[in-house]
């Protein structure tokens, strides 16, 4: 099993994580962590710290050497420089709020400075995933698998994309191509300018955007996840590890909202033969059939709710004095849609690393690599090799 642990706060000295499970004997360039951090950090419409204080950069302390994981855990610190302009003893922050998760961590954790519960529910700790992320594709490379992400809409104004249904690896791979050179992250040059036109509105109106952004995966191997249970169907776990970045309220694999309104023989995918195997023409399943990989492209959406730091006076209540209160407007980004397609990417990249340890046995490379070969020809017509024994007791099909 592969698992990944993240520490720090946001305006803490620095941020832990530590990556457990990796297998051996896979190439790791540092320079990569901060590429990821680099693309992270970016993005029309991220605030001051972002733009002016911060330079992430990942230091890997352990499990790797002469540039190769050896099996044991991988640290990777990222210093915050914020945290030098932090005054001694930072003011209590007495009234929650809304939006954020200042009230749930009274009510959870009982912490009585909701100064306290920022600190760690910010999402800072997104850096934290996207250095993991970057071990997470390490591992996916050996295997072919490469994982990519676009913005599709910020505010109101959405790209004009083809359906996605018909973007084959290529065409994904082209979206992001285009993205990567975006300051919105954005395949749509002309949807980008609105984008950013969107969000200087935004700034000086004292307001926040949220938005939508598509991560893929190509050259995934089939068969990861599994239809046996309900913990194991990886588009479970990809929509969990999606919906987990902060602000993201929602999580579609495939076309799946639009699928939903039309009837059933439009929206499957047909199983083509082809010279060498089977093919499937459209990819309305998003890659995914029973919660297992399929060999197509892998492709989700996911929703991301506007900031909640805005100028606008919120209902709340100070809890020191029991009065309403307005709680103080706090730096913040307008829009960092951008930056979560990228962690977006991370999350994705650690669940295929993870279900690929699962499959193919996680302590070494090689090893791996050697269980995928033998069972390539699964995809192909005809009887498979080892097949289960169809004499063990038990129902029958
Ligand atoms: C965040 C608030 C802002 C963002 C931060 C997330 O930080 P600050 O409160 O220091 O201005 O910049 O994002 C990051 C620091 C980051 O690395 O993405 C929040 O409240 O979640």
């Amino acid at each position: 099993m592969l698992r990944f642990l993240t520490a720090g706060e946001s305006h803490g000295p620095e941020l832990v994580v530590v990556v457990e499970g990796m297998p051996a004997g896979v190439t790791l360039d540092p320079q990569a962590i901060d590429r990821d951090l680099v693309r992270r950090q970016g993005g029309y419409g991220r605030g001051a710290r972002m733009t002016k204080i911060e330079r992430d950069h990942g230091q890997i302390v352990s499990g790797v050497a002469g540039g190769r994981t050896t099996g044991a855990p991988i640290a990777i610190r990222i210093v915050n420089a914020d945290f030098a302009n932090q005054p001694a003893s930072p003011p209590r922050l007495s009234a929650p709020r809304p939006g954020h998760a200042d009230l749930a961590g009274r009510l959870k954790y009982g912490l009585e400075d909701f100064r306290l519960v920022r600190e760690r529910a910010s999402a800072r700790e997104t850096a934290a995933r996207t250095a993991a992320g970057t071990v997470a594709r390490a591992l996916l490379e050996a295997f072919g698998a490469r994982v990519g992400s676009f913005v599709v809409g910020i505010g109101e104004v959405t790209a004009d994309l083809p359906p996605l249904e018909t973007l084959d690896a290529g065409a994904l791979e082209d979206l992001a191509r285009r993205a990567e050179d975006d300051p919105v992250r954005s395949p749509d040059t002309d949807a980008s300018g609105r984008m950013r036109a969107a969000i200087d509105e935004a700034k000086s109106a004292g307001e926040t955007l949220g938005g939508v952004f598509c991560v893929f995966a190509v050259g995934v191997p089939p068969g990861l996840g599994s239809y046996v249970h309900w913990d194991r169907k990886l588009d479970g776990r990809l929509a969990q590890a999606v919906c987990s970045i902060h602000a993201v309220k929602g999580v579609e694999i495939g076309p799946a909202f639009e699928v939903a309104t039309r009837l059933g023989a439009g929206v499957q995918d047909p199983i083509r033969l082809t010279g060498d195997g089977v093919d499937r023409p459209t990819n309305h399943a998003g890659g995914l059939e029973g919660g297992v990989t399929t060999g197509q492209p892998l492709v989700l959406r996911a929703a991301m709710k506007p900031l909640s730091s805005v100028r606008a006076p919120l209902a709340s209540v100070d809890f020191d004095t029991g009065e309403p209160a307005d709680p103080p407007h706090v730096r913040s980004d307008i829009a960092a849609v951008p930056a979560a397609g990228v962690v977006g990417e991370a999350m994705v990249a650690w669940v295929l690393a993870d279900a690929l340890v699962e499959r193919f046995g996680g302590d070494r490379l090689d090893a791996m690599q050697a269980a995928r070969d033998a069972t390539r020809r699964d995809a192909m017509p005809g009887a498979i090799e080892a097949a289960p024994d169809t004499d063990a007791p038990g129902p029958r099909a």
